[in-house]
């Protein structure tokens, strides 16, 4: 076909969708990826604010232990919150749901949802994802089971509280804690259909990537997000059928009468029936997801920030392959480590400590990642956009997490600060704000492309150094607490003598959990205000090389209106020596006797 040929009958496919265009069909039940990335980024953004009032909920409790806090029975009812104190099974409660949200919600489904969606398609150069319709049965599984587990809140026995890894006994056994009953089994069924939802959507992605890149995009010359997207999909798909057999033997434990969790158990002096099974492999099948999950959570972040960092240093990546090298690396590891989360089950000392070894391993790939992001930022030309700042903030709450990640990781160690604060503050600062950085970056940097419209940057700093400063002042202090013996999911320390001197350190973490989630409401503001109000955006406001920057602003069916791009370099073409520009996008032909860029 010749180039007005194709034109023409992209155009005329256009009219022919138009025609059948409903509101439904264009909103709600829109099979094309870019709504379908809106839709997951809206859903997970609802998902985000309320697991972030639950934890200043309880945060309120631990700083101020027994005082009346009137806004709590304003939201959580006369039941769960009587003359403003909280009731101690609500506050296991929130601490269960806010885990669960904010893993799986906010920044599994929310960020793999959102930017997989969006960029994939986008930057590989195709019309949109291989199936259209099971992209959308994805969303609608998310959004599904975001109801199912938000309705939990809303039942007498209040949702579950074993903690979002729920352990057995109290996960197996509907009579072992209020939350243990209905609660749990709606967590059981809203994760169900949340593990349905990452499958369909990581098939998507992946058949995507391998099958629908354009001319030219051979793996080497693939955006590092899409590589990140593309291992992150896999680790997700290999997982997540572990966590959900876990799930459906759990089902069998509490509804069946089968013993695979439970032995020799008395509840109130009771012998109950059970004999033969172990919570140890709950444990097992648990951390075969929950560790790869860390992962599911930091690669896209890291993804994005590596395409934010090259752009704004207006520089090359540095080591592009070993950069998808420890991706691949960082990968496969993830799935041999998950016993480090259970060095006191008793396990043998040297099982342990093979689990002790690979996970150490990890920091090699790790630590390759952070040397590749600061080799890139160093003499770069540096573009300090709200982008550009979490992108930084990401690399910074990397590195200081993954410091302690190292203490953690060996067995002696470990014990001593198992289950208390310590480990609290570790696995916030180096995946929960890391992927949370990593995804306001991407929202930042990408919004111009899924809204058409500008977010406004002085909005976007206020955001930025309130949210950094407040999520340093709730989360390093945490370190002392854990070191001090505090132990986590207590209700209160104030029962303990020992724990009166760390009251001080109790207080300071909420005081800047209330100011880090009043900083959000700038975020909330610029993102509502802008997708309707904000400025314009231009076809290519950050001077950026990859695919997405040459569709139209305006979004189409189709993404392109005419033929598809097809790609001649790679996509970090920043500051080319003897180049006009400082930015050569990825369609632009290579130059009579210019050599690729890596
Ligand atoms: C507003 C910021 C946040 C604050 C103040 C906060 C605070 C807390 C606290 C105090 C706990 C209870 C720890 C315990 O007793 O074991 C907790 C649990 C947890 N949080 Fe956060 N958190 C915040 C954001 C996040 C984010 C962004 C994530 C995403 C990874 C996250 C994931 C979790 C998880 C997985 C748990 C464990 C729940 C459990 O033990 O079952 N949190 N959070
Ligand atoms: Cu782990």
């Amino acid at each position: 076909m010749t180039h007005e040929s194709i034109h023409h009958s992209a155009h005329e496919h256009d009219d022919h969708d138009h025609h059948e265009e409903t509101f439904f069909s264009k909103y709600v039940f829109s099979q094309d990826h870019k709504m379908i990335s809106k839709q997951f980024l809206v859903t997970a953004v609802v998902m985000g604010v309320i697991a972030m009032m639950m934890s200043v909920f309880f945060r309120l409790q631990l700083g101020w232990p027994g005082e009346k806090f009137m806004i709590l029975e304003f939201f959580l009812g006369e039941k769960w919150a009587k003359d403003g104190i909280l009731a101690p099974d609500m506050y296991l409660a929130l601490v269960t749901i806010h885990g669960t949200i904010m893993v799986f919600f906010v920044l599994t489904g929310g960020l793999s949802g959102t930017f997989s969606n969006l960029l994939i398609p986008l930057q590989i150069g195709a019309r949109d994802m291989a199936s259209g319709f099971l992209n959308m049965l994805s969303y609608w599984f998310f959004f599904i089971s975001s109801i199912v587990m938000i309705s939990s809140l809303f039942i007498e026995t209040g949702p579950a509280s074993g903690g979002w890894t729920v352990y057995p006994p109290l996960s197996a056994l509907p009579q072992a804690m209020p939350g243990s009953g209905l609660g749990m089994t709606l967590w059981l069924a809203s994760m169900s259909l949340f593990i349905v939802s990452s499958l369909l959507g990581g098939l998507n992605y992946i058949v995507t990537i391998v099958n629908l890149r354009t001319k030219g995009m051979s793996m080497t010359k693939l955006p590092l997000t899409i590589w990140a997207f593309l291992v992150t999909a896999i680790l997700g798909v290999l997982s997540f059928p572990v966590l959900f057999s876990a799930a459906l033997l759990l089902i069998f434990d509490r509804s069946f009468g089968t013993s695979f969790y439970l032995s020799d158990i008395y509840i109130a002096g009771q012998a109950l029936e059970n004999t033969g099974g172990s919570p140890i492999l709950y444990e097992h099948l648990f951390w075969f997801l929950g560790h790869p999950e860390v992962y599911i959570v930091l690669l896209p972040a890291l993804g994005l920030t590596s395409e934010i960092i090259s752009t704004n240093s207006r520089k090359p990546i540095f080591g592009y392959r070993a950069m998808i090298g420890s991706l691949l690396a960082i990968g496969f590891l993830s799935f041999i480590v998950w016993g480090h989360h259970m060095f006191v089950t008793g396990m043998s000392p040297f099982l342990g400590s093979i689990f002790v070894f690979t996970t150490l391993l990890i920091a090699i790939p790790s630590a390759v990642k952070v040397f590749n992001y600061i080799t890139t930022l160093w003499k770069g030309n540096i573009v300090f956009t709200p982008a550009m700042l979490f992108s930084i903030g990401l690399v910074s709450s990397f590195i200081s997490g993954g410091l302690t990640g190292l203490i953690l990781a060996d067995s002696a160690l470990d014990i001593n600060v198992h289950d208390t604060y310590f480990v609290v503050a570790h696995f916030h600062i180096v995946m929960g704000l890391s992927a949370i950085f990593g995804m306001f970056a991407g929202v930042y940097h990408w919004f111009p492309k899924m809204f058409g419209k500008m977010l406004n940057k002085k909005l976007g700093f206020a955001h930025f150094w309130l949210t950094f400063v407040s999520a340093y002042g709730v989360f390093f202090p945490m370190h002392f607490l854990g070191l001090a013996g505090v132990p986590r999911r207590y209700y209160t320390n104030s029962a303990f003598p020992m724990f009166d001197q760390l009251i001080g350190i109790n207080e300071l973490v909420s005081v800047f959990a209330i100011i880090g989630a009043i900083a959000q409401g700038i975020f909330l503001y610029n993102f509502f205000y802008s997708m309707f109000r904000g400025q314009r955006a231009p076809q290519n406001p950050w001077r950026s090389n990859t695919l997405e920057w040459t569709t139209p602003v305006e979004h189409i069916h189709g993404n392109w209106p005419g033929a598809i791009p097809v790609v001649h370099r790679w996509p970090y073409d920043y500051s080319k020596p003897d180049a006009v520009e400082d930015f050569i996008p990825q369609n632009v032909p290579l130059k009579e006797g210019e050599t690729e860029g890596h």
